[in-house]
């Protein structure tokens, strides 16, 4: 059972929305590459530096004690929002991008040898690539991709026919920032498991729009990007199964992630925080929190039954537009249009549409292995959030009509 949106009260918890943009009202329909921000979490980092900044897990005062307690509840809101099992498995990152690094570097350059093989997909963001490339090449490791039909959805005959013996690491998305596709992660991970294989899930564009819950995935680790569910940049969070994680050795050296240094040895601390060496980013973790209750409090049901809704109103709007071609027609999406315009470039496209104050991305959205596989330069994406509305998709395709007399 789901309730309505009450979409007026949720845009009104958004002050950025509320401005013009050469002279016209702001359509933000770039939110696959951050999301905005609401009140809460604007507040809460104002109220960190107002009231109680301070250095954590060091300091035996006051503003200490405060800001580590609200840095620890923030671990235990991660947790229970990836319904991980305890909050020890959780590893604050600056977002997806470290996390995937973090693995490679540890996991994988523990685990990794020459003739292993680790396994990709065509939909893949550049930060689920290239730590994996570098790896391979360091160990003499190969890299295998799964390819995807017309439609944009993985072809799970071919993921079969790559997985072996020589597997060792699954990493895919679990939604494509690019297309949209919701990829059956929980197959993947099945059958990864049974060829013996560890998996990575990166679930950047996931955590705003679907239940994320580790335990029933079974997956081995798990990253999201706080910044694309309403919370700051520069957080994120890592889950991982703990005898991993236990046996992983540490990503970063320095303060807090060591239990004793002498100069002839160091001995790491426990988890999490063996791998979060240094002063973390405070204020923003603090941030996350609301963000992520912010979230909880409207439900994530909610928001995707209003984001679903608009997709589909989307797919039916643009279609309709002569010369245009939606891009990734997956049967199972989330709020993602990808489409390009007979002969006219992208970025055209992108520009005139910032003059009608409507933000969307254009480009290759950090996947250039797929729009290759495309055949594409690029394309222009409008990514939906739980503020967006059907007259906005209006304005868009008003926009993109604009745009193709303009260009043609
Ligand atoms: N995608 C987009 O416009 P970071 O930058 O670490 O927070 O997230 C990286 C990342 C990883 N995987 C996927 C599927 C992603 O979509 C992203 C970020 C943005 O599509 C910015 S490139």
């Amino acid at each position: 059972m789901t309730t309505q949106l009450d979409i007026a009260k949720i845009r009104a918890d958004f002050p950025i929305l509320h401005q013009t943009i050469h002279g016209k009202p702001l359509i933000y329909l770039d939110n696959a590459a951050t999301s905005q921000k609401p009140k809460p979490v604007i507040e809460a980092l104002t109220q960190y530096y107002q009231e109680f900044n301070a250095n954590i897990h060091r300091g035996i005062h006051h503003l200490a004690e405060k800001a580590t307690t609200a840095y620890e509840q923030t671990r235990e809101a991660v947790r229970a929002f990836l319904n991980a099992p305890s909050v020890e498995q959780i590893i604050f990152t600056r977002g997806v991008t470290e996390a995937m690094n973090l693995i490679a570097q540890t996991y994988g350059r523990q685990n990794i040898q020459k003739g292993d093989e680790i396994i990709i997909s065509t939909l893949e963001h550049h930060s689920n690539i290239v730590p994996w490339q570098i790896l391979c090449e360091e160990k003499g490791a190969t890299l295998k991709v799964i390819p995807i039909n017309e439609k944009g959805e993985l072809i799970i005959e071919e993921y079969q026919k790559l997985l072996s013996p020589r597997t060792k690491i699954v990493s895919v998305l679990h939604v494509s920032n690019a297309l949209g596709t919701i990829n059956p992660i929980e197959q993947i991970i099945d059958l990864a498991h049974q060829a013996g294989a560890v998996t990575v899930i990166d679930g950047a564009q996931a955590a705003s729009h679907l239940e994320i819950d580790v335990q029933a995935l079974n997956c081995d680790f798990y990253a999201f990007s706080g910044h694309k569910v309403y919370a700051p940049t520069g957080i994120g969070a890592l889950y991982g199964k703990k005898h991993l994680l236990e046996s992983m050795p540490p990503y970063h050296g320095g303060g807090e992630m060591i239990k004793e240094v002498t100069f002839e040895k160091t001995t790491y601390n426990e988890l999490p925080y063996k791998f979060e060496a240094g002063t973390p980013n405070i204020a923003d973790t603090i941030a996350l929190k609301s963000a992520l209750d912010y979230v909880r409090t409207i439900g994530k049901n909610t928001i995707a039954q209003h984001e679903d809704n608009l997709l589909a109103y989307a797919t039916q709007t643009l279609q309709s537009i002569k010369g245009l071609r939606i891009v990734g027609q997956a049967e199972k999406k989330i709020s993602v249009v990808s489409f390009i315009l007979d002969g006219i470039h992208h970025q055209d496209v992108g520009i005139l549409l910032d003059n009608e104050g409507i933000a969307v991305r254009t480009g290759h959205h950090c996947t250039q292995p797929l729009m290759k596989h495309l055949g594409l330069l690029g394309t222009i994406r409008a990514s939906f959030a739980m503020y967006n509305t059907t007259q906005e998709i209006e304005r868009l395709a008003e926009g993109i009509e604009k745009a193709i007399r303009m260009l043609r």
